[in-house]
């Protein structure tokens, strides 16, 4: 084949590594890199950097050294348990003077309060015919017969003592309660060293008796008194079994 002789100058030039378009204008390839240059003077301070962390803790000084300050408080610890109970301190002094009674608002309501109480207490104990009131009085019994020293005693223990009849109205309802019950009651009297001579326990004198005719008889051997059904007296030997009445 024949080739024109530009193609073939191309061609040449392509193989000895000239590169070249398909131009009639071809350029030669880049040379080798020449060495570097020296180096330049050192440039100038840049400005200042941000400030860093705080570095680590240093090592332990050598032994010997002066005490450091004293560290901190620590945390408040938990209560302990509690003490044994002190000794009772003095009374304190005397307070200021109270109001008079009727200006107490506190007192009145609290004394209202009491009288509302006694007076259900008085309703229930009268309806049930367990309390007979008489002017001043209440006689009442717990439905036991004892001997006399015996009944002293449960009528004592109760805040009361035995009754004595002072009245005609006291007698009849003592007598009430003895009729209830069918049974004798011993009466708050006995004899003195005088036979035939009676006086209340407290020593005074009699100054109400209600004997059932050629009552007392006894002639000091009866140095008690009992009541019969009828609400009459009669002396007799204080070591029998009589119902328990008492008057508070
Ligand atoms: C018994 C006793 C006496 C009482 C007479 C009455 O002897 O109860 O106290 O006086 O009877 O007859
Ligand atoms: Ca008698």
């Amino acid at each position: 084949m024949l080739l024109c002789p530009l193609a073939l100058t191309l061609i040449l030039l392509v193989v000895s590594g000239i590169e070249c378009e398909l131009k009639e204008v071809c350029s030669g390839s880049p040379g080798i890199p020449g060495t570097p240059g020296s180096h330049g003077l050192p440039g100038r301070d840049g400005r200042d950097g941000v400030k860093g962390d705080p570095g680590p803790p240093g090592p332990m000084g050598p032994p010997g050294g002066m005490p450091g300050l004293p560290g901190r408080d620590g945390l408040i610890g938990a209560p302990g348990i509690s003490g044994e109970r002190g000794d009772k301190g003095e009374p304190g002094e005397r307070g200021p003077p109270g109001l008079p009674a009727y200006l107490d608002e506190e007192l009145q309501t609290t004394l209202q309060d009491l009288r509302h109480q006694i007076l259900q207490s008085k309703g229930v104990l009268s309806l049930q015919g367990s309390m007979l009131m008489v002017g001043e009085k209440v006689f009442a019994t717990n439905g036991q017969t004892a001997n006399f020293d015996a009944i002293r005693e449960s009528c004592s223990r109760a805040g009361g003592s035995i009754a004595a009849p002072e009245s005609p109205e006291e007698n009849d309802a003592i007598a009430s309660i003895v009729k209830k019950h069918n049974t004798y009651a011993y009466l708050g009297l006995t004899e003195s060293p005088t036979p035939g001579v009676f006086h209340y326990l407290d020593d005074t004198p009699v100054n109400y008796t209600k004997w059932y005719p050629g009552e007392p008889r006894g002639r000091g051997k009866e140095k008690c008194v009992e009541m019969y059904t009828d609400g009459q007296w009669n002396d007799k030997s204080c070591h029998q079994y009589r119902l328990t009445v008492c008057e508070f």
